[in-house]
């Protein structure tokens, strides 16, 4: 497995910090590419595969892993940050409150902020929440593109079906890329990483 992307050894990857309260939150230094989407969408998973890592971000079947903002600082270079997953159905009115100034606060004068991840379950496609989620990144003016997470689901012409209504829903900004993955399979590995240091550090991908 590549374990180096445009200059960036993944094997010197650490949990910086774990972030439970607003003021814990970091709003400089290393450059931050933060990944966002519903509980259960594959946040974590998708970081770990990223990573080449199995169990560095921790991953559940239970909605709601994720209750703080973790930081993965991988080579001093770039910041993966997994934030708290949303879709609270089943959630305290307390915990939503949490959720809310924790992740507001997160974009709010974050100068160390370069791009975000829209995690969209590409069997799902994009919820209501979601929508309030994309509202967020277009209020704090983030660029971001969409992550299609468990992509191994679905077949092939069921790919193209679900990605075809992604991009016709009118809810994501104009030639928003949309990125297919599954952190099963390792599929959009190679890509994604690409995009990532493209996005963040402005270097092209000279792994290759
Ligand atoms: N088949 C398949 N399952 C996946 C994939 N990614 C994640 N999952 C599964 O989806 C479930 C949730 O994954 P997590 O990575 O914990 O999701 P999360 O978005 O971090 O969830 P929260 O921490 O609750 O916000 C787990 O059971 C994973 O094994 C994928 O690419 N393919
Ligand atoms: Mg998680």
């Amino acid at each position: 497995m590549e374990m180096s992307f445009g200059g960036v050894n993944l094997h010197k990857t650490d949990l910086k910090m774990t972030a439970g309260l607003p003021w814990q939150l970091i709003k400089g230094g290393v450059l931050q590419v933060a990944f966002v989407g519903r509980s259960n969408v594959g946040k974590s998973s998708l970081i770990n595969s990223l990573l080449g890592r199995k169990k560095l971000a921790r991953v559940s079947s239970e909605p709601g892993k994720t209750i703080t903002v973790n930081y993965y600082e991988v080579d001093k270079k770039l910041c993966l940050v997994d934030l708290p997953g949303y879709g609270f159905a089943r959630r305290a009115k307390s915990d939503i409150g949490k959720w809310s100034s924790l992740t507001e606060n997160y974009f709010v004068d974050n100068t160390a902020l370069t791009y975000v991840l829209q995690l969209i379950d590409i069997r799902v496609g994009i919820t209501e929440d979601d929508k309030m989620m994309l509202g967020y990144l277009d209020h704090y003016d983030v660029p971001y593109m969409v992550v299609a997470t468990k992509c191994d689901k679905l077949n092939k012409t069921q790919l193209n079906e679900a990605c075809a209504k992604l991009l016709s829903s009118g809810v994501l900004r104009n030639n928003t890329e949309v990125i297919l993955y599954s952190s099963l399979k390792g599929t959009g590995r190679d890509l994604l990483w690409s995009k990532i240091i493209e996005k963040s550090l402005g270097g092209s991908d000279d792994s290759q």
